[in-house]
């Protein structure tokens, strides 16, 4: 029988005709199985009562059902794959216990009560909790919730979300535990674990005198591992009080880290779970950007105590509401303990690598979509870091003490309620007294808005005026689309550099503005300029779009050489490569010699020649860009074409400036492998950048450098970048280091991730091959996400090279991988299958092959609705 997948709309949203305002749950775990008691209770609402009562249930074996403590028989209730059905509940408040049994043992989708290397650890968002026992399982039923855990005493540790109220012993060498969390949540957020853990304890005094009790809790070995987490959760605690004035209104606050986990992390009330890779930090086996990684993360989950779990989302439509704005407050925390200007790099390259495809793609939704069929599939780039950016639009246009304004004014409104994103934008509007009717557009209309520029100088009148138009491309049931309220952060350069005075529109506005862009089509003019200027805009990159801008290389390098916003000086570093990258492409497809232009390459040179005292700017300005941020600026990707271009470009580089190159990287040697301070960080990325251009020359000098550094490096950051780039070098060093790597850290999952996903990463040609090979390492464990992701997914999604090989035989393995893993993990697979979604944009042979690929999945019987919905979008 072929299964119907039906489609949720946001239009349909009714509140749910009963609340459960409190459930008391036990739960008796066992070797094969757990038993569930659940006992709530339900009310109707004013105009719920006559309804039937309809509870989300999964997979769940149901034992026994009592209202008001008589047993319903099975006249009285209905069950199906998806609900218990009670037709006529009484009107007035009653209580319901459920009993059922579940199999954590068994669970490989990692969702609801699982075991993770002998420890029972809970996932619930957005859907694990109905596969726990039966309920409102929606983020609008907010109910306080009690914890029985009884189980052997070879788990120890028992634990739930807030506070610990009692414990006990039982015959049989069982004990229990119980947990009562004060505050009223949606199911989402709950958590158990039980298994033995040690604990790695501190303390946070918060700036009422409240003591918040902190704890970690993982597997002995790794205690010492955990400290860098616990700092940064200290960190986060402070920033949250002196930005937002938020307090943290727990008196206990735990973070258990499990190895076996889908994403990064789960901000379940008072009880964080997380992968254990975005806890265990050491520099001997951690790099930089992973431990700027885990203090993002750590942040996240704390922020959203207040932005997600007191103010929660009505729906699962408003993800959003939660996940961007929790985002946007992870990047502000991120630029405040470190360099703003390289975390906003950071964030941006994350965006226009992964979100700006997603937005032009057959998968482009809305930051707040109006249908989903699976609710998993929309926990994108687009939701997270899209959504960030709105909100860093919001307080760019209504300003930073406004916005913290409005922020308040949210939390005094909505606390304790699950709310819309209309709910937040209202807030901000009251905060500000301003309308954000068009602003709102941005999170209901799917695709990044094209800006054009064309500029008009007239030396008589001293006016030099900015043509701007925008539009948003079409996209599948959106139709044309309005325009948006376009923040743009600009200034004006004088032929020498200068920053020049802005008068727009008979207004004097200082020598930097925001100009409020609303309309299809719309110019600003500006008087009193003397000599035809240097316009810089959308400075920090102040709005996510597509800037069509047809700026000459000589404008770009003029640019690159006075802008004083890095962020924005950075950008225009990245066009000046990515234009000439496209125009090595070119002659490579005519079959000449791809010759960079003398310009480009002086102008690298000055950049490299200048003294700075940001070494990480400087990394950043030298680093050319993505294969797959060239990409997607080509009408066809030529996968080979593409690489040899950017091969080309570094080996011209390297080869016009190697003396350079050596000199800086023996100037950012640092002295203290495992110094964390920014200027530390930032001279190991540069030296690292010097490090890959030798690289490029592929000789005797360069090579013994690296394998030097591979050797004596007494941090992770050294010695992987010199592991990646041996193993993407044709030497007998190559095979050499990634055993010594491989034997050296075999103990360690997360560094041996790593050395999946370096390899499957490598350009070389056997790289697809070895792959292949990697599947039957005794490492490799497919039903581990982490070492999945590390392997299949960062070949078939990291390394577009290989993986678009003309044969098509890694489309065939990807289909493969993405059909096996969906039997055990629908999640996984889902993830894996977006490998497809950019393949209109390759040759008709390509798209041939990756179509028949995309075919045999979507027809494959037993598919899940996850990956069901993803490959008929991809299709379509
Ligand atoms: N809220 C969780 C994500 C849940 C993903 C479910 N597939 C982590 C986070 O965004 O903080
Ligand atoms: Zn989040």
């Amino acid at each position: 029988m072929k299964t119907v997948h039906k489609i949720k709309y946001l239009k349909d949203y009714r509140p749910t005709p009963y609340r459960i305002s409190h459930v008391d749950l036990v739960f008796d775990l066992f070797p094969d199985y757990t038993d569930v008691v659940a006992t709530m209770k339900v009310n109707a609402r004013p105009d719920g009562a006559q309804e039937p009562l309809v509870l989300h249930g999964r997979d769940l074996e149901l034992q026994g059902l009592s209202l008001n403590g008589v047993k319903l028989g099975p006249d009285s209730y209905r069950v199906d794959d998806e609900f218990l059905t009670i037709p006529q509940p009484p009107s007035s408040p009653f209580e319901l216990t459920v009993k059922n049994r579940i199999r954590p043992q068994l669970n490989t989708n990692l969702e609801g009560l699982y075991v993770s290397q002998g420890i029972f650890c809970t996932q619930c968002e957005p859907e694990g909790f109905r596969r726990i026992t039966y309920f409102y399982d929606r983020p609008d039923n907010m109910a306080t919730f009690k914890v029985k855990i009884q189980a052997d005493q070879a788990y120890p540790l028992l634990l739930s979300n807030g506070n610990f109220h009692d414990k006990g012993s039982l015959p049989g060498n069982r004990h229990w535990v119980t947990w009562d969390d004060p505050f009223p949540k949606p199911s989402y957020l709950f958590a158990l674990v039980a298994g033995k853990l040690s604990v790695l304890e501190d303390s946070f005094t918060t700036c009422s005198g409240k003591k918040v009790e902190l704890a970690i809790y993982t597997d002995s070995q790794n205690l010492a591992k955990c400290k860098w987490a616990m700092e940064c959760l200290k960190w986060a605690m402070a920033w949250d009080e002196k930005t937002y004035g938020l307090e943290c209104d727990l008196d206990h606050y735990k973070i258990v880290a499990v190895r076996d986990f889908n994403m990064g992390a789960m901000e379940n009330k008072g009880l964080n779970i997380f992968n254990s890779s975005l806890v265990f930090a050491s520099p001997e086996s951690t790099t930089d950007s992973e431990f700027q990684y885990i203090a993002s993360v750590i942040g996240h989950e704390y922020f959203h105590n207040w932005t997600g779990n007191r103010v929660t989302c009505r729906d699962w439509f408003q993800l959003c509401l939660k996940e961007g704005l929790t985002v946007f407050r992870d990047h502000r925390f991120s630029e405040d303990i470190g360099s703003s200007a390289v975390h906003r790099i950071e964030q941006l390259k994350r965006l226009r690598q992964y979100q700006f495809p997603e937005d032009d793609g057959p998968i482009a939704h809305a930051p707040r979509p109006d249908q989903f069929m699976e609710i998993n599939n929309f926990y994108t780039t687009t939701i997270y870091e899209k959504g960030a950016e709105l909100v860093r639009i919001l307080e760019l246009l209504i300003g930073k003490e406004t916005f913290r304004k409005g922020m308040d004014l949210y939390f005094k409104r909505h606390d304790g309620q699950a709310v819309t994103q209309e709910d937040f934008v209202q807030a901000m509007a009251d905060a500000s007294e301003r309308d954000l009717t068009q602003f709102m557009l941005w999170y209901t209309q799917a695709g990044a808005p094209h800006v054009t520029v064309e500029e008009e100088y007239d030396a008589s009148s001293q006016t030099y005026k900015l043509n701007l138009a925008q539009a948003v491309p079409e996209s599948k049931g959106q139709g044309k689309k309005k325009p948006l309220h376009i923040p743009i952060l600009m200034g004006l350069y004088s032929p020498s550099g200068d920053a020049l005075p802005l008068h727009v529109n008979g207004q004097s506005l200082g020598t930097e503005a925001v100009l409020e862009f609303r309309e299809e089509k719309e110019s600003f003019t500006f008087t009193k300029v003397k000599d035809r200027p240097h316009a810089s805009l959308f400075r920090k990159s102040s709005a996510p779009v597509r800037l069509l801008w047809a700026q000459s290389d000589k404008d770009l390098v003029f640019l690159m050489k006075y802008e004083k916003d890095e962020v924005l000086a950075w950008d225009i570093s990245q066009k000046l490569y990515t234009n000439e990258i496209l125009r090595l492409v070119g002659l490579i497809r005519e079959g000449r010699t791809p010759q960079v232009s003398t310009p480009l390459l002086e102008a690298f040179g000055s950049l490299l020649k200048k003294e700075t005292s940001d070494p990480a700017f400087k990394a950043y300005v030298l680093s050319i860009p993505s294969f797959d941020l060239v990409a997607q600026q080509m009408e066809v990707i030529d996968p080979e074409a593409l690489h040899q271009a950017r091969m080309a470009l570094h080996g011209e580089f390297a080869k016009s400036y190697k003396e350079h190159f050596s000199k800086l990287y023996e100037r950012n040697k640092s002295s203290d492998p495992g110094a964390l301070d920014n200027l530390s960080i930032g001279k190991r990325q540069l030296k690292n950048v010097c490090l890959h251009y030798l690289s490029c020359l592929k000789n005797k000098e360069s090579l013994a450098i690296v394998v030097d550094q591979f050797h004596k490096a007494k941090n992770m950051t050294e010695t992987y970048a010199a592991l990646r780039e041996l193993a993407n070098w044709e030497t007998p060093e190559r095979e050499k280091a990634l055993e010594h790597f491989y034997n050296k850290w075999n103990a360690d999952p997360t560094v041996i991730d790593s050395w999946f996903s370096v390899q499957a990463h490598s350009h070389f040609a056997d790289t697809f091959d070895k792959v292949c090979r990697l599947h039957n390492h005794k490492a490799f464990d497919a039903k581990n996400p982490n070492r999945l992701r590390s392997l299949v997914s960062a070949f078939c999604k990291g390394n577009q090279l290989r993986f678009h090989d003309a044969s098509g035989k890694a489309y065939r393995y990807c289909r493969e991988q993405v059909i096996s893993i969906d039997s055990y993990n629908h999640l996984m697979a889902a993830g894996l299958v977006r490998a497809f979604a950019q393949w209109r944009r390759f040759s008709k042979e390509r798209q041939d092959l990756m179509r028949a690929e995309l075919a045999k999945i979507q027809t494959h019987e037993g598919l899940s609705k996850d990956v069901y919905e993803l490959v008929t979008k991809i299709l379509a």
